[in-house]
């Protein structure tokens, strides 16, 4: 994959982007600056530096030069001025909200979201002064009607987690044109490698890098990239002065070793999915099944258009309900019962009683979160091992 933002390919930039070994004592990989302060040489540096007029690292909470290789490679990969590395998604998330908006704003948000970002924005942020409105972001005349003066973002998730329901990012960004507001991806879905919101016109991306960017399930981590002077703001008001989500240098080398094979990984986690959502759609106890690669998938075709590949999730629902999807993942042998995604190990997860316990009965069924609604994060292993385990567990429920 070639983009205008760069000279070299997707995985070159995401093994080398921002490193000369040369410059380091000839050490192939950066080395970790496991340090929390840094020596100024002089009062007036170190004041200069805390004034903005000197560029350098002063405190970890703020900058390292390791978090800073891993901000400038993320930034590459997705297209964006700038990155900023952070201790989770939640806290990317939350540093992000906090420094944009203001009591007295408003916040449009998709229809469906991971159950932690639900959970701040009804909890924490909505509940100091920032109206949140739920807005099904495909319904140009809806999202046109609900922006108004107040407006100060458009923030959503495609696909959504759990149920998979996409949105179209360029007809969004193009609703939002002319007005003060900015658009906020979550693709934590996706990465940059199947999906790049910044350049179908968003300001701003989001991850929790936890699960495909790291994609061995060892850290927790969060990103933020787009916009030079909002990652700017986020760094210096959400993350100094608000959340403190600071990521250890442990972590942010951690991270870059994972998305060093972020491309191999996508590709076989998106084989895999594939043939266990085909093998699904063929089976006589499947009610309903949610994977943007099938035909029948109600947005397949901005599936084509957005999305390089359809990724590694898939959401389904049996005939048999919330107890029918109960039995099948306590008969699961390979696919571990957990929540997370991305990782090289099959996981599945029940997100009306785990990810998505922060909605109300209610709010799932608003939010188009079905009771019954079984999880698969389809991980790196043989296929057919996968395909054998998903067959063992459905006869197994039925
Ligand atoms: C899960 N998800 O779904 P941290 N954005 C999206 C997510 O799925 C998550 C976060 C942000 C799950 C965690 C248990 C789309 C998390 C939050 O967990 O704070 O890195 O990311 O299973």
């Amino acid at each position: 994959m070639r983009d205008s933002h760069n000279k070299t390919g997707f995985s070159t930039r995401a093994i080398h982007h921002g490193y000369d070994p040369l410059s380091h004592g000839g050490a192939l990989v950066p080395p970790v600056y496991q340090t929390a302060t840094y020596a100024f040489p002089s009062v007036e540096y170190g004041a200069a530096c805390f004034a903005g007029e000197q560029a350098g690292h002063f405190y970890s909470r703020i900058s390292n030069p390791t978090l800073a290789l891993l901000e400038q490679r993320i930034a590459s990969l997705e297209g964006g001025e700038a990155g900023l590395a952070l201790a989770s998604g939640m806290g990317a998330i939350t540093s992000t909200i906090w420094t944009l908006l203001r009591p007295g704003d408003e916040l449009i948000v998709g229809l469906t979201l991971y159950g932690c970002t639900f959970a701040f924005l009804h909890h924490g942020i909505g509940e100091f002064g920032v109206k949140i409105r739920h807005v099904d972001l495909n319904d140009a005349q809806a999202l046109k009607a609900a922006i108004n003066g107040k407006t100060r973002m458009i923030y959503f998730e495609t696909p959504a987690n759990p149920n998979m329901q996409m949105v179209d990012i360029a007809a969004v960004a193009d609703a939002a044109r002319g007005h003060d507001l900015s658009v906020v991806v979550d693709n934590t879905y996706c990465t940059p490698y199947l999906q790049r919101p910044l350049e179908l016109g968003a300001d701003l991306v989001v991850h929790s890098a936890t699960k495909y960017l790291s994609g061995h399930g060892d850290i927790t981590a969060g990103l933020v990239v787009g916009r030079k002077d909002l990652v700017d703001r986020i760094r210096l008001e959400g993350l100094k002065d608000m959340t403190g989500a600071v990521l250890s240098p442990h972590d942010a080398a951690l991270l870059m070793r994972g998305m060093k094979t972020l491309a191999l990984r996508m590709d076989r986690h998106c084989e895999n999915a594939m043939q266990v959502a085909q093998f699904l759609a063929r089976q006589p106890q499947v009610e309903l099944i949610h994977y943007p690669g099938l035909a029948s998938f109600p947005q397949y075709s901005l599936a084509q258009r957005q999305m390089r590949q359809p990724g590694g999730m898939i959401a389904f629902e049996l005939k048999g309900g919330i107890e029918a999807g109960r039995r099948f993942m306590n008969a699961l042998q390979l696919f571990a019962r957990a929540v997370s995604l991305g990782d090289a190990e099959s996981l599945a997860q029940h997100p009306a009683s785990m990810t998505h316990s922060s909605y109300t009965a209610e709010e799932r069924a608003q939010h188009g979160i079905s009771e019954g609604l079984v999880r698969l994060s389809v991980g790196l292993e043989d296929v057919e091992d996968l395909l054998a385990d998903v067959e063992q567990a459905l006869q197994a429920c039925t």
